[in-house]
């Protein structure tokens, strides 16, 4: 009944709606997944099964202050949620990955990602080292849920947060991660970790921005593959964008699709709350500024995935309104429309 409702509002919805309107409207599809646990920054994927997993943060509220750097996003643990189809019954899974079975991870598990190869599950998920550097581990399973056996380093040479692992059409898988301020990447900036670095951005408005980063994973997918490399996001004219283009720039929580062979890549822009997104022609880039995907929501981050099922689109995200915290927030999924030019239509969450 509930899967019925929300088919009916979406065919009414897509029916009153010309061809750049938004699709849909957040508070008819937008209800959260789940509302005994807190999720965030959801990352979807469709796995063998047909069935829809999500690889959430687990928000908490732990006593933790917020003293800089997002120190109260602290959570300590994983868990998967899944449904047959969107609109339906989500089952809440057991505890996937727990801080405590990580022995390289200080505090601070943040937004997750996972990729499937040859019988097992990967999940890539950030984490503070027990210095308080920002590092990406990797645990395995043979169940998309987990639970998850985690190795105990990080991958070699990693560092900020918010992984997204795309699986390209010929079946290489390539890492996509980065984040400034809370993220550190600004302490990269000079290729080691400056732990006296800026706190909140370099600074320099008119220089280009700082980039995720981005490589080929191992075939046992555990490692890089190759050389870090940014990804280059440039404007219409072919010039990055700048650190001062806030609007525009990258912030955080990259995610990476291919779509009628053109690869998009999507991410927050973080202090001005924006999801946006970028367009290729490989999944290295350069990528093309196109434009935004979803407005700001209630709650200071944004973050987000994008996926296909049973021919359609989706936008997973989150925000706040079940707690009006902000780090306690809750994922939601809405539908995701393109137009004729493959361009994605905004959605308002208002
Ligand atoms: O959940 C903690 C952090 O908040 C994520 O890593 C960011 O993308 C932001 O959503």
């Amino acid at each position: 009944m509930k899967h019925l409702l929300w088919t009916l509002s979406v065919s009414f919805l897509f029916a009153g709606c010309a061809a750049n309107e938004a699709p849909v409207e957040n508070e008819v599809l937008g209800a959260p997944l789940v509302s005994d646990i807190y999720t965030a920054d959801p990352s979807a994927h469709v796995w063998a099964d047909g069935r829809i997993y999500i690889y959430p943060s687990h928000d908490i509220n732990t006593e933790t202050a917020n003293t800089g750097g997002g120190s109260q996003f602290d959570m300590r643990d994983y868990i998967v949620l899944s449904m047959d189809e969107v609109g339906g019954k989500v089952t809440q899974h057991d505890v996937a990955l727990d801080m405590a079975d990580v022995p390289w991870v200080g505090r601070q598990m943040w937004a997750p990602d996972a990729a499937y190869k040859d019988g097992t599950y990967y999940l890539y998920f950030p984490a503070k080292d027990k210095d308080g550097v920002f590092r990406i581990g990797v645990a395995t399973s043979s169940t998309p849920e987990g639970p998850f056996t985690p190795r105990d380093k990080p991958m070699a040479g990693s560092y900020s947060i918010d992984p997204a692992v795309f699986k390209d059409g010929d079946g290489e898988h390539y890492i996509y991660f980065g984040g400034i301020w809370g993220g550190q990447l600004q302490k990269w900036a000079s290729g080691s970790f400056e732990a006296d670095g800026s706190e909140t951005d370099l600074g320099v408005a008119d220089a280009p921005a700082l980039m995720p980063k981005m490589a080929r994973l191992s075939a046992d997918m555990l490692e890089f593959a190759e050389p870090l490399r940014d990804i280059v996001i440039n404007d219409a004219e072919g010039n990055p964008l700048l650190a001062g283009d806030t609007d525009r720039r990258f912030f955080e929580g990259t995610w990476v699709f291919e779509r009628n062979g053109t690869y998009y890549l999507t991410y927050s822009t973080g202090d001005t709350h924006y999801l946006v997104y970028a367009i290729a022609d490989t999944p290295y880039g350069p990528f093309t500024y196109q434009g935004r995907i979803l407005e700001p929501v209630q709650g200071w981050t944004t973050h987000h995935s994008i996926f296909e099922h049973d021919e359609k689109w989706y936008l997973a995200y989150h925000d706040t309104k079940l707690s009006g915290r902000t780090h306690l927030r809750n994922v939601k999924i809405i539908a995701l429309d393109f137009d004729e030019n493959g361009r994605i239509q905004k959605i308002d969450p208002k």
